[in-house]
């Protein structure tokens, strides 16, 4: 298969006014939800089970399936919540896709939330981004003013009110528990899972957590049909994604292509990997993500293909490192996140991280043994499977991937007296 891009969330993004209600109905906006609030609940989440679309958080469970297991029998109040905390390293999609098509999300939530049968909506949006959150408050309150949000909408009697939460700049609160938890004023850990959101999430009701980009791919397989979306991607991986592309590549930025594009196809309309040099290593979604190398640029970028080599496909997430890029380095960077990023709350994560830091620095400075590299393995054993949450396990991700595909470059760290590389014909280190 020969990929080529297919911009759908990122059709308008050369165009100034992009994030502008005006231009966004200029290209059919809000035709999707005037079509859904016709619709009845139950066949729209048919419509986008029908769809496969699956979750582009990372984890890819099936989105119609989640909202299916919303129950029935409980008279609490439903709420969807818009997981928009975007800080897995690598991971930029949902920040310019906020920018740039903020309407997109906010007809994908409207839409949503008459499937699932809530009237509030919630966009948890990383507090860094303080940008990002001025852009999306300003395209509420538009939607709001032209009758898209707020009390009987568009005539049809459905209410639906839509607040914007500054996240509290935690990576874990990226973490769907951890992020209700922080939405609910507290601070932002794990919960035990089962019970899952969909039974009893914020405030204990039923509630619905997706990434910002699936809820915002949500109009157009309403406007354009199942069949459409499923043209594009694989069979058990449907319709199309957004791709960073970040590191050592000529065009970094954000491709949207069919689930199922490769590295290297993505890579050609990247111009390549930067002048003169070659890929070493790369993370298909993120740094929680095994690193993949050179022979895998013809892996397509899809669930199950990702998966079977290993890793993940996670946030799509390309991170681009050449020849020039000390393996060992880039890991220690990595862990030092997680480390830092640690909520603390149980014990294989809080301190796995915090020793791996202290072997990996040693590594590095060449102070390491051959032992300490399967002292870094036997860490890795005890967080993987016995963390809380997908954070420790993440962690364990870059360590164990680069130990089996450059175990020799943390040797030579000991033969060489200190790293090998000159860091200055990296640009990746400040
Ligand atoms: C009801 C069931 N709901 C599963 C729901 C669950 C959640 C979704 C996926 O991790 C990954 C992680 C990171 N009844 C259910 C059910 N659900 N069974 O399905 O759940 P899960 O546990 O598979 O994954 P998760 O905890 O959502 C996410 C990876 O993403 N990742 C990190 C991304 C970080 C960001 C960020 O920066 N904010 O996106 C990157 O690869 O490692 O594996 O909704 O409730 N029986
Ligand atoms: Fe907290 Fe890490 Fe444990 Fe998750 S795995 S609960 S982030 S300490």
């Amino acid at each position: 298969m020969t990929s080529t891009l297919t911009p759908v969330l990122s059709a308008n993004w050369d165009r100034p006014d992009s994030f502008t209600l005006e231009a966004y109905r200029e290209s059919g906006g809000y035709e999707a939800l005037r079509t859904a609030l016709t619709m009845e609940p139950a066949t729209l989440v048919d419509t986008v089970k029908s769809a496969g679309l699956r979750g582009r958080g990372g984890a890819g469970f099936p989105a119609g399936m989640k909202w299916s297991f919303l129950p029935a029998d409980n008279p609490n109040p439903r709420y969807l919540v818009i997981n928009a905390d975007e800080s897995e390293p690598g991971t930029c999609k949902d920040v310019p896709l906020m920018l740039a098509n903020p309407h997109a999300l906010i007809e994908g939530i409207a839409i949503s939330a008459h499937a699932i049968r809530s009237s509030h909506a919630f966009i948890y949006v990383r507090g860094e981004v303080l940008h990002v959150i001025r852009r999306l408050k300003h395209a509420v309150a538009e939607a709001y003013d032209a009758g898209l949000l707020g009390s009987d909408i568009l005539g049809t009697g459905f209410d639906l009110e839509v607040v914007v939460h500054a996240g509290a700049g935690a990576y874990i609160c990226g973490e769907e528990t951890a992020l209700l938890d922080s939405l609910e004023g507290y601070r932002g850990q794990p919960r035990l899972k089962p019970p899952f959101p969909a039974v009893s999430g914020l405030y204990a009701s039923p509630t619905v957590v997706n990434n910002a980009e699936s809820i915002a791919s949500v109009p157009s397989i309403v406007a354009n049909g199942v069949e459409w979306f499923t043209s594009m991607g694989t069979e058990k991986s449907a319709g199309f994604g957004l791709f960073s592309l970040s590191g050592h590549v000529a065009v970094p930025g954000q491709y949207e292509a069919p689930l199922g594009v490769t590295l290297r196809e993505l890579l050609d309309m990247a111009g390549g990997v930067r002048g003169g040099h070659e890929l070493k290593f790369w993370t298909p979604g993120g740094s929680s993500t095994p690193i993949l190398t050179a022979e895998h640029l013809d892996t397509p970028l899809d669930f199950e293909s990702i998966s079977a080599e290993g890793s993940m496909l996670g946030t799509r997430a390309l991170q681009i490192f050449d020849e020039t890029t000390c393996v060992v380095r880039a890991v220690g960077r990595w862990i030092e996140f997680y480390a830092h990023e640690s909520c603390g709350k149980c014990t294989p994560c809080r301190e796995g991280n915090y020793w791996m830091v202290q072997v990996l620095h040693r590594l590095e400075r060449g102070d390491g043994t051959e032992e300490d590299v399967d002292k870094l393995l036997d860490i890795c054993d005890n967080v993987l499977g016995r963390s809380f949450c997908a954070l420790g396990d993440g962690a364990t991700s870059p360590v164990t991937s680069s130990v089996k595909y450059f175990r020799q470059e943390y040797i030579d760290h000991m033969k060489h007296g200190g790293c090998p590389f000159d860091h200055t014909k990296s640009t990746l280190w400040g």
